[in-house]
């Protein structure tokens, strides 16, 4: 499908919208997960502000498409697309992880919009199978949306989760890999060589999409023949840059989850502007 100029262009600015978001909500002097924030920011500014079907004055609409991100230690992502999408006011963002505010550090239940607690890595691809199960017994079209980090793929459950749902056909779920070749400590490569991700969803039975992560009509064009696609789950494969759109913070495992200097909390506000 051919996208307009003015869509691509306006889902890549929601893109640095979403990472000055993260930005703000991070602050100066408190650690926060910047750089799988920044790969991630293109993917989800793709799903809630193109894909996703979802009504903010009712989070709990029975229309709505699910997001789940299984890669809960970005939950400042998550907020930012909630917050822009109207779910909540913006204004709160830089409250995130204020001691019994609705805001936490990882997704809880409870905070509009937010469908599982996740966070612990491994288990929200678990329960987004359970839920493409659940909306097939009913018969409904809703689809569910997981985001899983590849760090967060050494986790075993990811890949009792992949084949089982491949073996039930879920083509209601599609995972949506964050590969940004990075994790807490590491190169990805080097801490647990997973060697080809591509052939393994395949041998899971799933559809396979490799993209940029950070090429919108690539992510477009991936979301839309992932919903046209029947009979397997699909996985997107993102190659993608941790850190993506602040310079210092590209390609940097120190940027992980850091707290900023002032000087660094502005230049990376000056870049993404
Ligand atoms: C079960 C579990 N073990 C350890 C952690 C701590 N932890 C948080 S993020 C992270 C690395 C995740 O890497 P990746 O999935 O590649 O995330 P990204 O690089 O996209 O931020 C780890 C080990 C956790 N949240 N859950």
């Amino acid at each position: 499908m051919a996208y307009s100029k003015e869509l691509l262009h306006s889902l890549e600015e929601k893109g640095k919208i979403l990472r000055r978001d993260c930005i703000r909500c991070i602050g100066v002097g408190v650690a926060g997960h910047v750089g799988g924030s920044c790969s991630s920011a293109d993917l989800v500014a793709a799903l809630y502000f193109y894909k996703m079907k979802y009504d903010p004055k009712n989070p709990e609409w029975d229309g709505r498409d699910y997001f789940l991100l299984s890669k809960g230690h970005v939950a400042i992502l998550q907020y930012a697309a909630l917050a822009e999408a109207g779910f909540f006011p913006v204004s709160d963002l830089p409250r995130c992880k204020e001691i019994g505010f609705y805001l936490q550090g990882h997704p809880h239940l409870g905070t509009p919009g937010i469908e599982a607690g996740t966070g612990s890595l491994g288990q929200g691809l678990s329960l987004g199978s359970g839920m493409a199960i659940g909306l097939k017994l009913d018969r409904k079209p809703n689809r569910v949306y997981v985001l899983v980090g590849d760090g967060e793929m050494d986790e075993g459950q990811i890949w009792e989760a992949a084949m089982s749902s491949g073996a039930k056909k879920l083509d209601n779920l599609c995972a949506i890999i964050d590969n940004n070749g990075l994790q807490a400590q590491g190169r990805t490569a080097d801490r647990l060589d997973q060697g080809d991700i591509s052939a393994k969803w395949r041998a899971f039975g799933w559809n396979v999409i490799e993209i940029d992560g950070h090429n919108m009509e690539q992510i477009l064009t991936a979301l839309d023949e992932a919903e046209k696609f029947k009979g397997k789950p699909t996985a997107i494969i993102a190659h993608t840059i941790k850190g993506k759109g602040i310079s210092f913070a590209e390609n940097q495992v120190g940027y992980h989850n850091r707290a900023l200097t002032q000087e660094e909390y502005d230049k990376a506000l000056e870049e993404l502007s």
